[in-house]
Formats: C-alpha cells, sequence, structure tokens
C-alpha cells in the first residue's frame, strides 16, 4: 500500500515545489474523522521573491498568490485521494482553509479548526511548531502552505515525529509581529497553543493590515512568515 501511495504522490507532485511525508495520527483527530488514523503531510514551498516583498503587511501579490496556492494545493489533495479511493484505499482530502460559511460557533469562539495541518506535519516529522504557533519546515522554514489527506491504511513514518521546537533562543517573529500575539514561550507536544499564542489578536491586527494595505476583507498579514530567519 506505502509504496502505492508514494507512487501516486510522486506522480502528482513535483518535487521542486512540494514535499509531503506519512503521519501517524491515531488518537489525535477529531471525531468526525474517526475512521482514519493515518495522514499524509503535503507542503507547497512559497515563493520568495512574493514573501519577501512583504515587510510591514499584506500585499497584493500576496493576496492573490495565497488564492492560486490554495487553489494548487485543493485541487491536488481531491486527485491524491480519489485516486487513492480507485485504488481501494479509503481518503479524505482536507483543503488548505476553510471557507468562513464551513465554519460553526465553536470556531468563532476560539479559532480552532477540527483539524491542524500543522499537526498532521509535525507528526509526519517535517517540522516543528515556532513561536508565532507557525509550522516551520526543516527544509523552508515557515515559507509553506499546508493541506493533508487522511488514509485509513496504515503507512510507516519515515521521518520520526517532532515534538519540540527547534527555534531556540530566537525571537525574531515575536519582536516583528505587530500584533504582539505572542509572548516568546517554546512549543512542544504539551504546550496549547494559547499559552503562547493569542489568535484574537493575531486575527485583529491581519483584518485591519487587510484593509489598509490591499484593501481587501480577508486576515492576511504574512510578516511572521518573511521574517524567519530560517525561511530567508
Ligand atoms: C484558524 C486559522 C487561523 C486563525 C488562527 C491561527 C492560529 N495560529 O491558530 C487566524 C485567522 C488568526 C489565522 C491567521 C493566519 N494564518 Co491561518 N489557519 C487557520 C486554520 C484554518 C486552522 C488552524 C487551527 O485550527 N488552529 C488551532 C490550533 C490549536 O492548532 P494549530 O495552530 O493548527 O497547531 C497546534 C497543534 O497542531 C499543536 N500540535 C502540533 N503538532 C502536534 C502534535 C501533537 C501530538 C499534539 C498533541 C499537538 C500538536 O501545535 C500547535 C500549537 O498548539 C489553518 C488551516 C488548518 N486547517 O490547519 C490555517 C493556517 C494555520 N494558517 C496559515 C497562515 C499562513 C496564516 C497567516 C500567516 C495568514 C496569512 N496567510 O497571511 C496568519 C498568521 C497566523 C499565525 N501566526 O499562526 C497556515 C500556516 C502555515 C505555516 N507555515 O504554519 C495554515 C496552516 C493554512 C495552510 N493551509 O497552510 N489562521
Amino acid at each position: 500500500m506505502q509504496s502505492i501511495i508514494k507512487k501516486t504522490a510522486a506522480d502528482l507532485l513535483p518535487a521542486d515545489s512540494y514535499e509531503y511525508g506519512f503521519a501517524d495520527m491515531s488518537g489525535l483527530l477529531a471525531s468526525n474523522y474517526k475512521k482514519f488514523h493515518y495522514a499524509i503531510a503535503l507542503i507547497r514551498k512559497l515563493d520568495d521573491e512574493i514573501i519577501d516583498e512583504i515587510s510591514d503587511g499584506p500585499t497584493l501579490r500576496y493576496y492573490n498568490y495565497y488564492h492560486e496556492i490554495n487553489n494548487k494545493l485543493n485541487e491536488k489533495v481531491e486527485m491524491i485521494a480519489s485516486l487513492l479511493e480507485s485504488e481501494g484505499i479509503q481518503a479524505m482530502g482536507i483543503k488548505s482553509t476553510v471557507e468562513d460559511k464551513e465554519l460553526g460557533d465553536d470556531y468563532h469562539k476560539t479559532l480552532r479548526y477540527n483539524f491542524s495541518h500543522k499537526m498532521a506535519a509535525t507528526r509526519a516529522g517535517l517540522g516543528w511548531i515556532g513561536k508565532t504557533d507557525l509550522f516551520i519546515s526543516k527544509k523552508h522554514g515557515p515559507r509553506v502552505r499546508l493541506a493533508s489527506i487522511l488514509i485509513n491504511s496504515k503507512v510507516l513514518p519515515e521521518n520520526k515525529p517532532i515534538d519540540e521546537s527547534l527555534c531556540g533562543s530566537c525571537s525574531v517573529c515575536v519582536d516583528s509581529c505587530p500584533a504582539k500575539a505572542a509572548n516568546g514561550k517554546l512549543w512542544n507536544i504539551s504546550v496549547d497553543r494559547n499559552e503562547f499564542f493569542d489568535p484574537f489578536k493575531c486575527r485583529e491586527n491581519c483584518r485591519k493590515l487587510s484593509q489598509e494595505r490591499i484593501n481587501k476583507n480577508i486576515s492576511l498579514c504574512g510578516i511572521c512568515v518573511s521574517v524567519c530567519p530560517k525561511g530567508r
């Protein structure tokens, strides 16, 4: 099975812009995904030129690129999931991001969706969580967008899951965050997001910057993505 999955992924994911890994998600998934125990964590590298242009808020180019990459990733997860299904492997693609209309009251109270792509990616051993709650890929830092495919056939993770942050004493993202959303505490799998990062402060500032800089009603910022020395 693992070789079928690898062949499907290799055929659909050009190695210069995509990376993927296998994750054991047993015990980690919300009840609506309970028939699945494994995931393919999918990473799309972002364009350095577009990310480098972000200095004090979102640019129009970043806004357009954000939609383009979401669409590409969503297509990939749908294609991979349906090819796996045709091979008899139950699979469910989880899109890159969610529309506001798909989100319930719980989400609006907590800003927690029922599936974390970052969790699948740390379980696949592809990176860790940084001080502003971004997934930091071992290869590209935070300059990535993520998506996942849940599967019910057993796959063996090829990398060791990463359980703690490797950011050390670096605090460039914390110091650069215009919302002051992070307190500098290092992540590990026992540290909840809210202990080191305030998503409401982040969202409020993202909305404000998106209005001011690009006149769009969206929550974009990208400063923490751009400044991280691991991605530069
Ligand atoms: C809700 C949401 C938001 C909210 C809340 C953000 C937040 N940090 O929680 C708001 C609107 C503020 C937001 C803003 C942004 N977002 Co957003 N957002 C999401 C979304 C839809 C769900 C995230 C969620 O539910 N978080 C809830 C918390 C609890 O989970 P988490 O943050 O994902 O990760 C925790 C767990 O995974 C845990 N964990 C990790 N591994 C393991 C392993 C074990 C065993 C355990 C127990 C726990 C554990 O560690 C993390 C911290 O506790 C995801 C897409 C998705 N479905 O994942 C995108 C996503 C997180 N957003 C993303 C981005 C890029 C942004 C912005 C930069 C916007 C922009 N494009 O300009 C900003 C900056 C946010 C920031 N610094 O975190 C990217 C992040 C890419 C990356 N490199 O990390 C994602 C993954 C979208 C994507 N497809 O790539 N976002």
